[in-house]
Parts: structure tokens; C-alpha cells; sequence
């Protein structure tokens, strides 16, 4: 049986195609009970848009945290994206702590940075507060930028084998039990994903697509997820997301107007047939 009831920790930007609005549907689709808790709503993502309303919900989490503890309600696995803010990151930890059935997962895509530089919303607090979020989970998936802050390690566009795999083991060194390090490319036109867990290191390599698509971490997260709640291992996983995250590339291609996302909603049939669904 692989139905689990997961919960999943991320903002709503209510237009934009990233963080709860591609989880839900992505890990529904994916066969498993989806309970959200909304670190914030958005009228957009932040990443391009200008202008966006923001609504913390930092305050409202102990008051939910206390009911579905009251109700002993338990997750088998709880996956976090972007937060609202460093006093959320404590909130998450205590959810983890008090809400995680026997044998649950803490999944974290410390969502705070892309392209050498952090997203707006966050400071150097944030990124201190997320390690001990990262470094206290079950499976971390950063991309090289993210892992950089978490790290304290110079950030590079051009980069060999070496610099990641030191990145991997600092990473490792810091507490993270499995990495999923997105974004990892040696060649021209190609990138990958490098898994890293008990010592061990697999790389996972596909097309790189030229233009730089947003919200394809949180795809990317998301489809991973589903693949781990449906009995695959962290590098089966990584591949289907990635293969999953490349469709929706593709099928957003050709469309100019479609800047801020990727059409994820289109590939969800592919995404189950990688699942053998
Ligand atoms: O895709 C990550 C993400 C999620 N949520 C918000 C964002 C971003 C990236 O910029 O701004 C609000």
C-alpha cells in the first residue's frame, strides 16, 4: 500500500505555478493524501512579478498546530518549500517534532535562492534558520546556489566534479542524511541531479533546456516526493522528477506569455506513467 498522508509546508502564490499550488495537485495525482498548511498566501511569486501582497501566517501555525495535535492527527511524511519567515522556520521544526507518525519523513527544499543570489523576501537570519531546518531532516534538495548559503561555500557558474562533490560533503558533514542536489551539469547543454546518501553519490544526467524556467524547483520537489511516497528509492525518485520536471519544460516552450511557471498540469499523465500508474 503506498497511501500516505503527507503534509506540506509552503506559501500560496495565487498565480505563479510554484510552491502549494503545483504540490497539491502533483503529490494528489501521485496517489497520496495531501494536507497543506500555508506558510503565507501571495498574489504572485515573487520572481518577476513586481507589486505582490503579502499575507504572513507565521501566527496562525501554533493554533493549528495545537488542533491537529488535540485530534492526534499524525503524517507520515512532512515536506517543506518556501516560508514565510525565520520565526516559521522554529514553527516547522516543532510540527516535525510533534506531528511525524512512526517512521515519517522531514523532506526540505530550503526554497530561498537560485542563480548565486537569495530571493527577496530572505536575509542571512533566514538562511541561518533554514540549516538547522535542512540539517535536522531526513532528505535535503537543494539546488547549487541554496546549497552554497547552507554551506558557506563560494557560489560558481562554472564549477568540475571536485567543487560538488565537496559541496555534497559538506553538506553531509553539516547533518544532511540524504542530498538531492538539483541544478548539477558538466557538459554543454546537459544538467542533472547528484544524490548523495550513506557515502554514496549517483548522478542523474538529462537535457538542459537554454532559458531558465520558474517554479521548476518546486516541480521538481514535489514529483520527487510523490515518487518516494509510492515505494522508490531517493535515486528513483530523482530520476522520475527530473524526466517529470523536463516535460513541463518542454511543453511550456514556445510560449512567451508563460514566463512565470511551467505547464506542469499537461505532463501530469506522463508523470503517472513514469510512477507505473
Ligand atoms: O518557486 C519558489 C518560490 C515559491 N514561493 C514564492 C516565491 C518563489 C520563488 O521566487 O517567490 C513566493
Amino acid at each position: 500500500m503506498s497511501y500516505h498522508k503527507i503534509l506540506t509546508i509552503q506559501d500560496i502564490s495565487c498565480v505563479g505555478q510554484c510552491s502549494l499550488t503545483v504540490a497539491l495537485p502533483i503529490l494528489s495525482a501521485a496517489g497520496q493524501e495531501t494536507c497543506i498548511l500555508p506558510s503565507a498566501v501571495l498574489s504572485t511569486h515573487t520572481a518577476g512579478f513586481t507589486g505582490y501582497t503579502v499575507r504572513d501566517l507565521t501566527e496562525d501555525i501554533p493554533a493549528i498546530t495545537d488542533h491537529w495535535e488535540k485530534e492526534r492527527i499524525k503524517f507520515d511524511a512532512i515536506y517543506t518549500g518556501y516560508l514565510g519567515s525565520t520565526q516559521q522556520i522554529t514553527y516547522v521544526r516543532d510540527i516535525i517534532r510533534r506531528l511525524s507518525a512512526p517512521g515519517s519523513l522531514a523532506i526540505v527544499d530550503p526554497a530561498m535562492a537560485d542563480n548565486g543570489r537569495l530571493y527577496p523576501a530572505f536575509d542571512m537570519a533566514y538562511v541561518a534558520a533554514m540549516k538547522t531546518l535542512a540539517f535536522s531532516a531526513d532528505i535535503i534538495l537543494p539546488n547549487i546556489t541554496e546549497a552554497c548559503f547552507l554551506t558557506g561555500m563560494e557560489y560558481r557558474e562554472q564549477y568540475d566534479e571536485a567543487y560538488i562533490v565537496e559541496l555534497l560533503d559538506r553538506l553531509s558533514a553539516a547533518g544532511a542524511r540524504t542530498v538531492v542536489l538539483t541544478g548539477v551539469g558538466f557538459r554543454e547543454g546537459c544538467t542533472g541531479v547528484m544524490v548523495q546518501e550513506n557515502g554514496r553519490r549517483r548522478y542523474y544526467e538529462h537535457r538542459k533546456i537554454a532559458k531558465g524556467s520558474h517554479g521548476t524547483g518546486d516541480v521538481y520537489a514535489a514529483a520527487f516526493v510523490g515518487a518516494l511516497l509510492n515505494e522508490r528509492d531517493a535515486y528513483e525518485a530523482a530520476v522520475i522528477a527530473a524526466d517529470y520536471t523536463v516535460k513541463c519544460i518542454e511543453a511550456t516552450q514556445g510560449d512567451p506569455d508563460h514566463w512565470y511557471g511551467v505547464k506542469f498540469e499537461a505532463e501530469l499523465p506522463a508523470y503517472l506513467k513514469l510512477l507505473g500508474k
